[in-house]
């Protein structure tokens, strides 16, 4: 039985590939880092003999090679990071201690172990930044130009690994993955943040619908959208802010793309692929159809612009061109973006109206 180490393995990607690594026969050991709260949410319903968890962090390269000693895992996946591209404009040292840091002490501890395990980085598109291939398709030979602190340090971390597999020999593989999205997605990243919304908004409507409908108000009107979009501004149920949303992203789905890291991991050679679906949508896209999944309607009487959620550059335009992993590998995504939207918006209406 083969053994794989996932650092940030409490985060969406890591509990996805957990579960695909386990799926496939191998040992997880999941390193996550002590935490004042719960941070084993997404991972807590694993109960598999096979699945344990050590405490570690990236920035702690002493403990890194300890844990590869004892371990000595096949396998290393380095998920770990400050992953939010908005917040790394406040936080950029910090940023690029953990994000590229990490990978550097991981690549580091592996090289001195000398125990020849693999490695993969989860590298980004963001490292595109406002580039963009002849055909408006990214892909691995797309010129890289990064527009955030989170970027630059996933880009310095992209080099790294190729540095590292270029004079050490070392099976060192870059993930180039696109956005992916699934109901375990952090709540501060576009999509959730508002599938989320529409989740709450929809109990606290239900609520309202069944306070008038028991008869303690006497409220003739149709009760359609624009009653309850009208009740938001009366009684105060605070509206959904957003940035910029003319920003084109490539959403794919969390499933397909661990899958796609596994198979990058078990390739006859380490090399760099870009994983991607090829289809891109602006986040108005997104909006209208998540309002139209959960049945509102219209999303811009919902929704405000918050000057302040404009990030200070901004990635404008993300379609990979995934053509190499799906030529070389064989992979492909399987989940739709309208199967991913409806999974997003009714499971956050499910969570909300269990409360
Ligand atoms: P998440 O933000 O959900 O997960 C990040 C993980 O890193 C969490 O487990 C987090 O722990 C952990 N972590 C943060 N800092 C440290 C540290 N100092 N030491 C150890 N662990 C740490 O990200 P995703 O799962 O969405 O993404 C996984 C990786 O892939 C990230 O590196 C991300 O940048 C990258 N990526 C993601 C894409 C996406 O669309 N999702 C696309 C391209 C790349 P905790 O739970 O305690 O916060
Ligand atoms: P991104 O994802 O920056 O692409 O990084 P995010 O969902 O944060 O933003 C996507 C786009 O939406 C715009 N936007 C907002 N974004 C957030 N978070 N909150 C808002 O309120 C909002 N309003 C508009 C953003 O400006 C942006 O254009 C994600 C992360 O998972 C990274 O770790 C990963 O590397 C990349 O995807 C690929």
């Amino acid at each position: 039985m083969k053994k794989a180490m996932i650092f940030g393995v409490t985060g969406q990607d890591g509990s996805y590939l957990s579960e695909e690594l386990l799926g496939n026969d191998y040992r997880v050991i999941g390193v996550a880092r002590r935490c004042s709260h719960n941070n084993m949410e997404r991972i807590s319903h694993i109960s598999n003999p096979d699945f344990t968890v050590v405490e570690g962090d990236v920035t702690d390269v002493a403990r890194i090679t300890q844990l590869l000693q004892k371990y000595n895992p096949d396998h290393v996946y380095n998920l770990a990071a400050q992953s939010h591209v908005g917040s790394s404009f406040d936080q950029a040292g910090y940023t690029f201690q953990v994000t590229a840091g990490g990978a550097l002490n991981i690549l580091e501890a592996i090289r001195q172990s000398a125990l020849g395990m693999r490695f993969y980085q989860a590298s980004s598109s963001e490292i595109f930044g406002d580039q963009v291939g002849p055909d408006y398709d990214q892909n691995e030979m797309t010129r890289m130009n990064p527009q955030s602190p989170y970027a630059i340090a996933k880009y310095a971390a992209y080099q790294m690994t190729r540095l590292y597999r270029k004079s050490y020999g070392m099976f060192a593989s870059n993930g180039i993955l696109f956005n992916h999205e699934s109901k375990r997605r952090g709540e501060q990243f576009v999509t959730r943040k508002i599938t989320k919304w529409i989740g709450q908004y929809k109990a606290w409507a239900t609520k309202y619908a069944g306070f008038f409908e028991s008869g303690q108000y006497a409220f003739h009107q149709d009760w359609d959208n624009n009653f309850y979009s009208s009740l938001c501004d009366r009684v105060g149920f605070p509206k959904l802010r957003l940035g910029n949303l003319d920003a084109h992203r490539d959403w794919g789905h969390a499933a397909d793309y661990v899958r796609a890291m596994r198979m990058i991991m078990e390739a006859g050679q380490p090399d760099d692929y870009v994983v991607a679906t090829g289809d891109t949508y602006t986040i108005k896209q997104f909006l209208s159809e998540a309002f139209l999944e959960a049945g509102l309607g219209d999303w811009e009487k919902y929704v405000v612009i918050d000057g302040e959620l404009y990030r200070p550059s901004d990635v404008p335009f993300l379609k990979g061109d995934s053509s190499k992993i799906r030529r070389e590998l064989g992979w492909r995504p399987n989940i739709s973006f309208q199967s991913l939207i409806r999974e997003m918006v009714q499971g956050d209406i499910c969570v909300t109206s269990e409360r």
